[in-house]
């Protein structure tokens, strides 16, 4: 009997797999994923074909959708990057940078104000002024305001967690599955330890999807990016009127379709402003490619 299920575990050459039955197995991969190149990851979709009680043999894995490589997971729907209200500040361009990182791999972002708890009442506007294209969430993961919202939000879809060190990505992800016990706390603590435990990568089945437990997530497409390809990262700029230049990159051309956005408010100074730095490193980037 063959099923479909998700791939949630991997140790050695042994992986998890939750079926549409809504049975945990154990399976081993099929000699051939080996020859072909092909390496059985978190996330996967696979057709497994049961053998004993709880023992199948994965025969197939489906096509991907995208694959995240650190940590590595694939099919991945959103990715929630957490900034702080607290302490640390946001570093609003690494927010950017992710954005741009998710939606090259059709993973949509969804910004995340964690500790308003915590407050700074600037960081709190600044967050909804600049990002109010986007689906948000403020959330505190000491008082949990916001936690429920979070998890509608995480129906049936598999999610992971990005951000700055401290941000408080483990404290949410405990507050959502208490069983996880993520180590959290400041930066010295957690450097004082150590941090050389080898852990795989897991997926916890959550609210009907899935949510990977290692938050990490911190790789930039670093390759070159065409300019359409980088304004179809910016939902602000779908609004735009035409610009007289095709391949205008919005900073100083003549009869640029973007720049009123700034007047009208559809596109705040702080996006711009980390805009044209992103813009003008993917122009240096294509200029360079074939040197
Ligand atoms: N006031 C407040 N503090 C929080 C909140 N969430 C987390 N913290 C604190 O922030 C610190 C860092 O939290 P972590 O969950 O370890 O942060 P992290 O993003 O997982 O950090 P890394 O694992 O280093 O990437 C801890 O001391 C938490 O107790 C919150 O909502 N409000
Ligand atoms: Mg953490
Ligand atoms: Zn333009």
């Amino acid at each position: 009997m063959t099923e479909r299920g998700l791939l949630i575990k991997g140790v050695g050459s042994f992986y998890e797999v939750l079926t549409e039955s809504g049975e945990t197995v154990t399976s081993k991969a099929r000699g051939a994923f080996r020859r072909e190149g092909l390496v059985p990851t978190v996330g996967d979709h696979v057709i497994v074909e049961r053998k004993e009680q709880g023992y199948a043999q994965l025969c197939e894995i489906l096509p991907r959708r995208n694959l995240m490589v650190r940590p590595p997971v694939a099919n991945v729907d959103q990715l929630l990057i957490v900034v702080s209200a607290g302490v640390p500040e946001p570093d609003w361009l690494l927010l950017d940078r992710l954005i741009i990182a998710a939606k090259r791999m059709r993973i949509v972002p969804v910004p995340v104000l964690n500790k308003i708890d915590d407050a700074s009442g600037q960081i709190a506007k600044t967050f909804a002024e600049e990002y109010r294209a986007f689906d948000t969430l403020s959330v505190s993961a000491v008082t949990r305001e916001g936690i429920d919202r979070l998890k509608d939000m995480m129906r049936g879809k598999v999610t992971c967690l990005a951000g700055q060190s401290a941000v408080g990505k483990s404290s949410l992800l405990n507050a959502l599955i208490p069983d996880l016990h993520l180590e959290t706390g400041d930066l010295s603590r957690k450097t004082e330890r150590g941090r050389h435990t080898t852990r795989h990568a897991e997926l916890w089945p959550f609210e009907g999807g899935a949510v990977l437990d290692t938050p990490g997530f911190s790789m930039f497409e670093t390759d070159c990016l065409e300019q359409d390809e980088l304004d179809a990262c910016y939902p602000e700029f779908a609004d735009a009127a035409p610009c007289r230049f095709p391949g205008c990159i919005h900073i100083s051309e003549p009869d640029c379709g973007v720049k009123p956005l700034l007047a009208s408010g559809a596109l705040s100074e702080g996006r711009y402003e980390r805009y044209c730095e992103i813009a003008q490193e993917y122009q240096y980037r294509r200029k360079h490619r074939y040197d």
